[in-house]
């Protein structure tokens, strides 16, 4: 699809901003934080942590955010998505609610009102309490019960204060990366366990909605998604049919209960197949039915490409969903070798047009989508980072986004990954994905040039679009 050169104009009152979790940004603080599963596996895995650099400190924000704030507004942001920390609030998941983590919250959530940022908040973002993952992490339901009750804290806590809500970030994220993929704690490889893991996050989000409904508030309540539309290497039945597995196992699994209250026939036909159905009862579905998302987070970042498989499955291989379908790299595909991820920017549209037309085109925004680039120092001149390639990346993706609107999604926003370079799980530093730069040996925050452009961007609702940038 070709965009034309024009401005890009975007509804009034477009949420322009970006996103971080507490994990990431915040740092320890001095509220007598708990510890988190990112605790227990710096103890385990250490050296799996780029440079050695753990959550102790990481872009400080506790300490900053009143500056902070006043970056988010040079750089253009109405609105803005951050985690409340469960280990914070509840240094042992559940139990004596720390009193000082409120305040925090309280200041922090206020100070941004009061700087014109509508707080997003959500209430998971792949940070267990480890009190709550030695007692099974998601795999329990009285961990679950545990984060009930930290979500329905946070609801009567920061109500007046937060704009719009979110269960979780990424629920796929713990399934990949804890049961399947060996990069979150507790690095199991068992998908029968992850499939329970998912489905327990399903209901607790559920659960959660359920409490939130109790208190009556103005805002809404929704889940952020990862979601990469999924591309058949060619219309041949069989590599269709191996994209049309991925997107159930990868796309479907979470959208379906999340938006329509139930899970896909043909997933839960392949899962009871293959005997790796989860525990459940009646009651549970019933609470996944009643209650659905009012608002859907879209974090986009690459599509998915498969082809039908080439090689023989071996049957007593530990089950994954790639028994279906294999990855494939198109040739030719735009690349950040970065992150090792394809940018696609015609992928935006396509997420788009599948909740208009396959989800009621209930109300979203794109909730995450930025580019992580090594050693943007090298990029500095004058003292500023001059990340032309960032600008081009957000340009070529909004134009999409813009398309998507004119033909009727009922996107309300855009937030980058992200505000000031923060930690990566794992990746601690090495890829940069702010509008501002951070000097972790100093803490000194400056802006980018994509900063600038986004202040631009925000302050005039939109921007001059010359046709695709494409030099990566
Ligand atoms: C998303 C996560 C974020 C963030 C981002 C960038 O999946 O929600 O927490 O980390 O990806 O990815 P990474 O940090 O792995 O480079």
């Amino acid at each position: 699809m070709k965009i034309q050169a024009q401005f890009m104009a975007f509804p009034d009152d477009f949420w322009w901003g970006s996103a971080w979790s507490a994990e990431q940004a915040e740092g320890r603080g001095n509220t007598g934080k708990g510890r988190t599963q990112w605790d227990m596996s710096w103890d385990k895995y250490s050296h799996r942590f780029y440079q050695g650099i753990n959550t102790d400190t990481t872009t400080d924000f506790f300490h900053r955010y009143i500056d902070d704030i006043q970056l988010m507004k040079q750089t253009g942001h109405n609105s803005f998505r951050l985690s409340i920390s469960w280990a914070r609030l509840f240094p042992q998941g559940i139990g004596d609610i720390c009193q000082e983590a409120v305040t925090f919250y309280r200041a922090m959530l206020s100070e941004m009102m009061a700087n014109g940022i509508k707080p997003f908040a959500n209430l998971y973002h792949f940070d267990m309490p480890e009190a709550m993952m030695l007692m099974g992490g998601w795999e329990s339901r009285a961990v679950m019960d545990a984060y009930v009750h930290f979500c329905d804290t946070c609801f009567r806590e920061f109500g007046d204060l937060v704009y719009h809500w979110f269960t979780f970030n990424e629920p796929l994220g713990p399934v990949l990366g804890g049961y399947m993929e060996d990069f979150h704690y507790p690095n199991v490889i068992d998908f029968k366990r992850g499939v329970q893991v998912g489905f327990n996050t399903i209901l607790a989000s559920a659960l959660a909605i359920k409490a939130f409904k109790c208190h009556q508030l103005n805002s809404k309540i929704g889940i952020i998604l990862n979601l990469s539309p999924t591309y058949p290497r060619s219309e041949n039945p069989l590599d269709v049919e191996a994209a049309e597995y991925a997107d159930l196992f990868y796309n479907r699994s979470f959208l379906d209960p999340s938006i329509k209250g139930s899970f896909p026939g043909k997933l839960v036909e392949t899962l009871r197949e293959h005997n790796l159905l989860p525990l459940f009862t009646e009651q549970d579905l019933n609470d996944i039915r009643e209650n659905t998302v009012q608002i859907l987070g879209l974090n986009y970042y690459e599509p998915r490409r498969v082809k039908a498989r080439t090689s023989a499955v071996n049957p007593r291989s530990p089950f994954m969903p790639e028994w279906y379908f294999e990855s494939y790299v198109m040739p030719g595909r735009k690349f950040n070798p970065h992150r090792g991820w394809e940018i696609y920017e015609q992928g935006i549209y396509d997420l788009c047009i599948d909740i208009r037309d396959n989800y009621g085109n209930i109300e979203a925004f794109i909730s995450e989508n930025g580019m992580g680039v090594a050693n943007e120092e090298r990029f500095t001149h004058a003292g500023q980072v001059q990340d032309d390639y960032r600008i081009g990346f957000i340009q070529n993706h909004l134009a999409y986004l813009h398309q998507a609107i004119a033909d009727g999604c009922n996107i309300k926003g855009y937030h980058l990954w992200t505000f000031i370079d923060c930690w990566s799980w794992l990746n601690a530093y090495k890829n940069r994905y702010g509008l501002v730069s951070l000097n972790i040996n100093t803490q000194q925050r400056t802006i980018k040039k994509s900063g600038e452009f986004y202040q631009a961007l925000s302050q005039q609702n939109g921007f001059f679009f010359n046709g695709l940038y494409v030099d990566f």
